[in-house]
């Protein structure tokens, strides 16, 4: 058995449902339980900045599965809730997106593990975030959020 989080996005239709639906196809699978989902973040698109903001959230399962075979399963996912491509970084009903499977470091020509912009994105980092928050941090969801609104304004760079 292998852990392993999703993040989730959704900018097209009724994201709130097309979430469910897609969380519910992972808890009804055969060889995957959901363990935990972050809250829902509605987040500004980044990359192609000329589209609806986002619903992002990142949910943590359990799986027999290999990395390759849950990678098929989401994307299986997503065709089934009408998923169509509107070019690389383009506006979506749904995105799964495999961020990391176990401890497993993969540089495969379908799949990059950890996912190669996990550390960039606050859309990620935040959620990812939210779901290991017992183990060292104090503060609520709602507290970090806002802290990270006035990080963002702030520099450090790393004195080698
Ligand atoms: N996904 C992208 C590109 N840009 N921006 C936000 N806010 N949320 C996303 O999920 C997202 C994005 C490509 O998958
Ligand atoms: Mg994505
Ligand atoms: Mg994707």
């Amino acid at each position: 058995m292998t852990i392993a989080y999703i993040g989730i996005g959704a900018n097209l239709g009724d994201r709130h449902t097309q979430i469910d639906q897609a969380l519910g196809n992972f808890a009804q699978h055969k060889y995957i339980s959901l363990i935990e989902t972050s809250n829902r973040f509605s987040t500004s698109p980044v990359g192609v900045l000329n589209q609806p903001n986002f619903i992002n959230l990142v949910c943590s399962i359990k799986t027999s599965l290999s990395a390759l075979q849950l990678l098929d399963v989401l994307m299986e996912i997503e065709q089934k809730l009408g998923r169509v491509r509107e070019g690389k970084w383009g506006p979506r009903t749904i995105d799964l997106d495999l961020l990391s499977f176990g401890r497993e470091v993969i540089n495969g020509e379908k799949l990059t593990i950890p996912h190669p912009r996990l550390h960039e994105r606050l859309f990620v980092l935040i959620p990812l975030l939210e779901l290991n928050l017992d183990s060292f941090f104090p503060y609520t969801i709602k507290e970090l959020n806002n802290f990270v609104n006035v990080i963002t304004n702030q520099n450090i760079s790393l004195i080698e």
